[in-house]
């Protein structure tokens, strides 16, 4: 990264110095501080005030011993995390991820994200994350449960309906939220909306399942449209199978563009008849379902398809990139394949999905980002509408839900753009939405003294 501003460059040094091997977490903050360069010089205050070595430390770490008895009797120990990265708007509120390579890095990069993504909704809502290196794959449902018991049993005290309020991520979703909630109540003795994600039977939001992909497709609609442009008739390469792909591609199909592939850890799947009927949106679910963790049965059940062991989807010529997977799915490689199929277009669903790198030359190369931050905030907009449910004691309809989201993601958009425009970085969504959120949190942080 190229930055000049003297506090931003040391601001930076301190935070790979002091947190060191936390390569995901150095990333974004080198990714977000670089890009505030304009707001920084204008604010000379921020740095009396150390506003970014603040922003940059966590409130709050939380690590936890997580042991559970697996189905052969045998004991088994995993690590739990819980980042209370930023409550200056609202209380902590963020995923919980549940895979076998989270460790402080990918929880407090994670964290940080989630609180300018946060700031961006529009919504009271401060940063946090939280996980393990469980790994879900292959496990039974009673194991499954046995570990969300043993997670919460020791997370509970930590949380709240107006403290730290989590929710789903990769790994967890509504079975997870379920047993989790469930333990929560029966250790606490009080019926509230601490988790997000949860079933429509008990608090849960109707549309918070599809919401996150949702939000992404109309975010990168309303991309198209500054250009003029629109989903109708688009070609779409998706990656990922999981709750987030399966929204993305559903609304995709909804506004008429064609998705040619999904992937998974062991490979991607082209489908030139696009993914494009009920039937191959419920078989995603399936996929998912099984907890096998591969995408390769999907041209077995629909023989059009073809599934490229090993490979990503990004050498695939698309109108649109959609990455719904993991964090730095894109690295030079893929976004140099990328540029050489003249892409144009490429909205982030996953947590940070391009290198810093990647990012860089593919914005060199006239290529459009749609940073996750902003692009994904849909699923995080809908939690906190569900925490307003709860805490309302009432029920709201899909139709009130989706309006609603809408509506958000054209305003998260527009407030993107228009902090870039405002400082002169022409359409940099990129930075845009760095600034919007930051903005907010700074004015926060900064009418609440040094706390
Ligand atoms: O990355 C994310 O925004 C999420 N995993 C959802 C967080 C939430 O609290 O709904």
């Amino acid at each position: 990264m190229n930055v000049q501003n003297e506090y931003i460059k040391s601001v930076i040094e301190k935070v790979i110095a002091k947190n060191p091997g936390e390569v995901e977490f150095h990333q974004t903050v080198e990714e977000v501080l670089s890009s505030l360069e304009p707001v920084i010089a204008k604010h000379p205050e921020y740095e009396k005030a150390a506003l970014l070595e603040r922003l940059v430390e966590p409130e709050r770490v939380i690590m936890f011993r997580v042991p559970w008895v697996d189905d052969n009797g045998n004991v088994q120990v995993n690590k739990g995390y819980r980042v209370q990265f930023n409550s200056a708007i609202g209380p902590y509120k963020g995923g919980l991820r549940f895979a076998p390579n989270v460790y402080l890095g990918i929880i407090k990069f994670l964290g940080f994200e989630q609180t300018f993504k946060n700031s961006l909704t529009g919504l009271p809502i401060g940063g946090g994350k939280g996980g393990s290196d469980f790994d879900p794959t292959g496990k039974s449902d009673a194991e499954i449960m046995r570990f969300c018991q043993s997670f919460m049993t020791e997370l509970y005290r930590h949380i709240g309906a107006e403290t730290d309020v989590p929710a789903g991520d990769l790994g967890v979703g509504a079975r997870e939220i379920g047993y989790m909630f469930g333990q929560y109540k029966r250790l606490k003795n009080v019926y509230e909306g601490v988790l997000t994600g949860k079933g429509l039977a008990y608090g849960g939001l109707s549309g918070r399942t599809e919401a996150t992909g949702y939000g992404v497709v109309f975010f990168a609609r309303e991309m198209l449209k500054h250009f003029g442009e629109s989903l109708e008739g688009k070609t779409v390469v998706v990656s990922g199978f999981g709750n987030v792909s399966w929204g993305t591609v559903q609304k995709l199909n909804q506004l008429g563009a064609k998705v040619l592939t999904i992937s998974g850890p062991d490979g991607y799947i082209y489908d030139p008849d696009g993914v494009s009927t009920k039937e191959k949106e419920d078989f995603m679910l399936e996929l998912r379902a099984s907890g096998k963790n591969v995408c390769a049965p999907y041209a077995e059940k629909f023989p059009n398809a073809k599934f490229f062991p090993g490979e990503k989807p990004w050498g695939v010529k698309a109108d649109l990139y959609i990455p719904c997977a993991t964090q730095n799915e894109i690295g030079m490689k893929e976004a140099e394949a990328m540029v050489a199929n003249g892409a144009k277009f490429l909205c982030e669903a996953s947590n940070m999905p391009t290198t810093n790198e990647a990012m860089a030359y593919l914005m060199a190369n006239g290529v459009v980002l749609g940073p996750s931050k902003a692009a994904n905030a849909g699923g995080v907009a809908c939690s906190c509408i569900e925490m307003g449910q709860n805490a309302g004691h009432t029920v709201f309809s899909p139709d009130q839900v989706y309006a609603q989201l809408e509506q958000i993601m054209i305003n998260i958009h527009n407030n993107a753009a228009k902090a870039s425009e405002q400082y002169g970085l022409g359409y940099n969504l990129v930075a845009g939405a760095n600034i919007a959120g930051f903005q907010k949190v700074a004015d926060a942080m900064m009418a609440q003294g040094i706390v």
